[in-house]
């Protein structure tokens, strides 16, 4: 019988939203507590107020509820990081810290941490970058995101804790809004062209990033927070793939279903981070360990986005 009781630290959020769903269906809603800051109309049972900065107040929730997996979704993205970067710098790296000190104080077996394509910066090779290239983040929140992977490795290392990442590249769905990405022009789009309306884009048409369907990172982080644990080679968090385009080709798979869309490019600041991280991924490690493969493409993704915006 599966005695893991879970706790999703920032589940308002875009993954948190979908991924509360799904932890609820394989491990049964009484298992699984979502908390964020405020509570969103309609949400489940088992939503538990909480600020992740506050030390005491996650401890207390671990204890109680004799918390057994942790996924600590809280971040303060890329775009919205460059307007307060020590704002950010702070709710990132205390969020963080807090999930691993109290996890290793109170024996929680496993912990997920997020990291993202914006651990990579301007160094690099864009096309097929490997996960062993080096970080060089252009942003804030990239730079919490490498701190981070440093900090999950050291209690790894230190004190055994089994924390396991992802680098998400931009992630795509119909369930939930994202909030202050540089890759939220791709949910937006779709927003737009479902209302049949003009989509103004704060990315240059030829911006090619790497994205991935909501199911297919959904899908990666339970498969990663499930293989064994003698596969997982990575222990400051794995590249992984989905597709990669750019904003003029999301919209020509648009146009196949609104052959009337139209898009306008005005790139604004998000355009200089954009253009610092890689346009496709090697995630051949995440392959290699536990399988990963992904699942769709820009063309079915549309299918489905419209299909449910609609
Ligand atoms: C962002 O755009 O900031 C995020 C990310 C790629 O981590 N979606």
């Amino acid at each position: 019988m599966n005695t893991d009781v879970i706790l999703i630290v920032g589940s308002n959020g875009q993954l948190g939203t979908v991924l509360s769903q799904k932890l609820r269906q394989i491990y049964g809603d009484f298992n699984v507590f979502t908390s964020d800051l405020f509570q969103k109309i309609n949400s489940e049972d088992n939503f538990i107020t909480l600020d992740a900065t506050d030390f005491n107040a996650i401890e207390e929730v671990v204890v109680k509820h004799k918390i057994t997996q942790i996924y600590h979704l809280a971040t303060i993205l890329s775009a919205k990081g460059e307007q307060n970067p020590l704002g950010t710098w702070d709710l990132n790296m205390k969020t963080l810290l807090n999930v691993l000190e109290v996890s290793r104080l109170h024996n929680v077996k496993k912990v997920f941490f997020p990291s993202s394509i914006a651990v990579f910066g301007n160094n690099i090779n864009k096309e097929n970058t490997l996960q062993s290239s080096s970080l060089n983040p252009a942003t804030v929140y990239g730079i919490s995101k490498a701190a981070g992977e440093n900090w999950v490795h050291y209690y790894y290392q230190k004190y055994g804790l089994d924390v396991r990442s992802l680098r998400y590249p931009g992630v795509i769905g119909y369930q939930s809004l994202p909030g202050g990405g540089t890759t939220d022009y791709a949910v937006d789009i779709y927003h737009k062209a479902v209302k049949n309306e003009d989509f103004e884009c704060f990315l240059a048409s030829k911006t090619t990033l790497p994205m991935m369907y909501m199911d297919d990172a959904i899908r990666a982080t339970i498969e990663l927070m499930e293989a064994p644990k003698e596969n997982i080679s990575i222990r400051t968090s794995y590249n992984i793939a989905g597709m990669s385009f750019n904003p003029e080709e999301i919209a020509f798979s648009i146009k196949e279903h609104y052959p009337n869309f139209k898009i306008n490019y005005k790139p604004d600041f998000r355009q200089a981070i954009a253009d610092s991280w890689p346009k496709n991924i090697n995630d051949s490690d995440a392959r290699n360990d536990w399988n990963w493969e992904p699942a769709y493409n820009l063309k079915a993704m549309t299918k489905i986005m419209i299909e449910n915006l609609k």
